[in-house]
């Protein structure tokens, strides 16, 4: 087992990740910009370097000041976290190069998860649905004339280096189908320096659901279930839920099983998340991560099983703690991700807080370095912490929810608290009727 872990990364997932090694006696080494000397995964760490000035490329993007502090503290693995370097293969390769263990995937796997064509290629080989689509990238307007007349159309481009809704545009007709493939390419080329594009049917109103897994190195893969994260605005998360509300026993159990076969199949190592849209009973894989995802929290929590330790445990070679027929589904769970942002706008409220009083309780849990004075910096996403709350059923888990985000207290700054006080009154969130554009019709038609 390791020794000391660096954990690359700020925010409520350094405090998170510092948890865990805590609990496995593990000594930990925080890594902070200028703008961080006071945060809280820097206090509460055993050791702490500076990296760099504020913004990410001088510091949490830094590899060599991120291998410099590992050789100086003496750390023999890094965890990256999410963001950042998390899904950066040649960081992860970097560090084996210095026999420092990378806390996550082989950097094989990463790689190919992060080409969008080749991450659906592997997936269709391993037998997990997909989009129908151009199933390799398009080089000419001909051929993506044809496949797009053979799918029907609306379609959707996509950029083969993009994820998250990046480089995405939507084609009703053949008419603009071009200008479609030139605006994702300039967008994909500008974000990426990649401007390869790839065809999908458009999926008009699906929802977002996503798997949980597992893989150790002696090649054993479980599932952990599935998340809903449909209700996003341009693409950032902020409701989550496990287990998805529109999910029925035999379609949880088909999918989760053909995820963890398709892992174990491929070898995978680490933890890791499968992405689909779900639309008609139908799912059509999308993406995988190959990270602890910020929304690990509600897997954790009906589960009762510590993503991030067993992430550790198998990144040291250990096998799997636990055994598919040992996963039970404990109640619900929803997370909140608390942003500081104006609730109604949501532009970005960096300051100072003054007053933080998180909830607490039976089944409440808050993951947050935010504190009574603690100053935000505006370099960094707007994410202060992110509330959690699990009951034995949906009803009840919301009506916990509620009680918890009228109990926190966050002055100084604007919050999200308001949005989801306001959310959990609608008919449609009551029932968990909603797909991926529920949260932005609402936003736009209050
Ligand atoms: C799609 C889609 C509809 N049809 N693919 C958005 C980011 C990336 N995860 C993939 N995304 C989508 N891909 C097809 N073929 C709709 C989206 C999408 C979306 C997906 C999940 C959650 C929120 C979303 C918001 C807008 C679009």
């Amino acid at each position: 087992m390791f020794d000391k872990i660096l954990i690359a990364n700020r925010g409520e997932i350094a405090l998170r990740v510092e948890r865990a090694c805590k609990e496995l006696g593990i000594a930990t080494v925080a890594v902070h910009s200028t703008a961080d000397a006071d945060a809280m995964h820097v206090r509460l760490a055993d050791e702490s370097v500076c990296i760099g000035a504020p913004p990410a490329k001088d510091s949490y993007l830094n590899i060599p000041a991120i291998v410099a502090a590992c050789e100086i503290t003496g750390a023999d693995a890094v965890h990256p976290g999410y963001g950042f370097l998390a899904e950066n293969a040649r960081f992860a390769e970097i560090l084996e190069e210095h026999d420092i263990t990378f806390i996550g995937p082989t950097a094989e796997h990463v790689r190919v998860m992060g080409d969008k064509i080749e991450a659906k290629r592997t997936a269709r080989a391993l037998g997990i649905p997909v989009v129908p689509g151009s199933d390799g990238p398009i080089d000419d307007m001909k051929e993506a004339r044809s496949i797009a007349r053979d799918m029907g159309y609306p379609v959707l481009v996509k950029a083969a280096a993009g994820g998250g809704g990046r480089g995405m545009k939507v084609a009703h007709a053949e008419s603009e189908l071009e200008p479609a493939i030139m605006s994702a390419r300039n967008e994909a080329r500008a974000a990426f320096g990649d401007d390869t594009v790839y065809l999908e049917k458009y999926l008009g109103r699906p929802r977002h659901i996503e798997v949980q897994v597992i893989g150790d190195v002696l090649g054993n893969a479980i599932h952990l279930g599935e998340r809903d994260c449909s209700l996003q605005r341009r693409h950032q998360k902020l409701w989550e839920e496990a287990l998805s509300p529109a999910l029925n026993e035999s379609e949880r159990a088909r999918i989760g099983e053909t995820v963890a076969e398709a892992m174990r199949k491929l070898h995978y190592r680490g933890v890791g998340t499968v992405e689909f849209l779900y639309e008609d009973g139908e799912f059509y894989f999308i993406e995988m991560n190959t990270r602890l995802q910020v929304e690990h929290t509600i897997t954790e929590m009906i589960t009762g099983i510590d993503l991030v330790i067993e992430q550790i445990r198998i990144a040291a070679g250990a096998p799997l703690s636990i055994r598919q027929e040992d996963v039970r589904f404990n109640g619900h769970a929803i997370e909140c991700r608390i942003n500081a942002e104006n609730p109604k706008t949501f532009r970005p409220s960096p300051g100072t807080i003054t007053h933080f009083h998180p909830p607490g309780g039976l089944g409440v849990r808050v993951d947050s370095g935010a504190y009574a004075g603690y100053t935000i910096p505006p370099y960094y996403d707007s994410l202060i912490g992110k509330l959690i709350v699990h009951a034995r059923t949906r009803n009840e888990c919301l009506m916990r929810l509620k009680r918890a985000l009228g109990e926190f207290v966050v002055d100084g700054i604007e919050t999200t608290i308001p949005l989801f006080t306001a959310l959990i009154a609608e008919p449609e969130i009551v029932d968990g009727n909603y797909d991926i554009h529920w949260l932005e019709k609402h936003l736009a038609n209050p």
